[in-house]
């Protein structure tokens, strides 16, 4: 059975410029060490490679970790992924509905008010981005800080994602603000061992 959305703690997005290895490596790697939620992650590559790119994750994810792709829902369409991750500047929320019917849909937000917005509209879960300064992803914004997670924490009823520059020092922070689950890529791809250091940080959500 695949896991539920509520039952996520560790997401794990793929790059495949940072990696020391290849996204699939990673993508085993994650699976093993029992990440539940896996983000396809490539700005560069041509619609064909990310199509069999796709595939071959979808494959290893089957019913352990849910698949979702970034931007693109003519890819998770065309593959069968489990749902997509939207941001601002994306297909806008109503008409990615009509395509993905009741895929998962999850949706990047700044503030409360667009936290609250994405809650009514339906989205899944929101992605609340940048909690701390990152270099992954130059154009992310201003760092919000844990207290908007704090903030949320009261307001949204459903899963909350903290992403942007989280790593095994301050995760506990993050855990502790509210956040359902962490989206991290640098504090993992960049490392040797990857199965290890995703099993470090879902220890971190067991522990508290
Ligand atoms: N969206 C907001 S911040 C970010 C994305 C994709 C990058 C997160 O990467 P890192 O290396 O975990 O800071
Ligand atoms: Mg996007």
């Amino acid at each position: 059975m695949k896991p539920k959305l509520n039952e996520i703690d560790l997401y794990f997005i793929t790059d495949s410029k940072l990696t020391k290895k290849t996204i699939l490596d990673d993508v085993r790697a994650a699976i093993d060490a029992g990440v539940k939620v896996i983000q396809y992650r490539e700005k560069e590559k041509t619609t064909k490679e990310m199509i069999q790119e796709a595939q071959e994750i979808k494959e290893l994810c089957k019913d352990k970790s849910i698949f979702l792709i970034n931007d693109r829902i003519d890819i998770a369409l065309a593959i069968g992924a489990d749902g997509v991750h939207l941001g601002n500047d994306d297909m806008p929320y109503e008409e990615a509905r009509k395509l993905l019917k009741d895929k998962i849909m999850g949706i990047t937000i700044h503030n409360k008010e667009e936290s609250i917005q994405a809650e009514n509209m339906g989205a899944d879960y929101i992605g609340v981005s940048p909690i701390f300064e990152t270099k992954t992803k130059p154009d992310a914004g201003p760092a919000s800080g844990l207290g908007l997670i704090e903030d949320l924490k009261n307001t949204v009823g459903i899963p909350m994602v903290a992403i942007g520059g989280i790593n095994l020092d301050n995760i506990g922070s993050v855990i502790q603000a509210g956040a359902t689950s962490a989206a991290v890529i640098s504090a993992i791809v960049t490392k040797e061992d990857v199965e290890a250091e995703c099993r470090k940080f879902i220890e971190k959500f067991k522990s508290g």
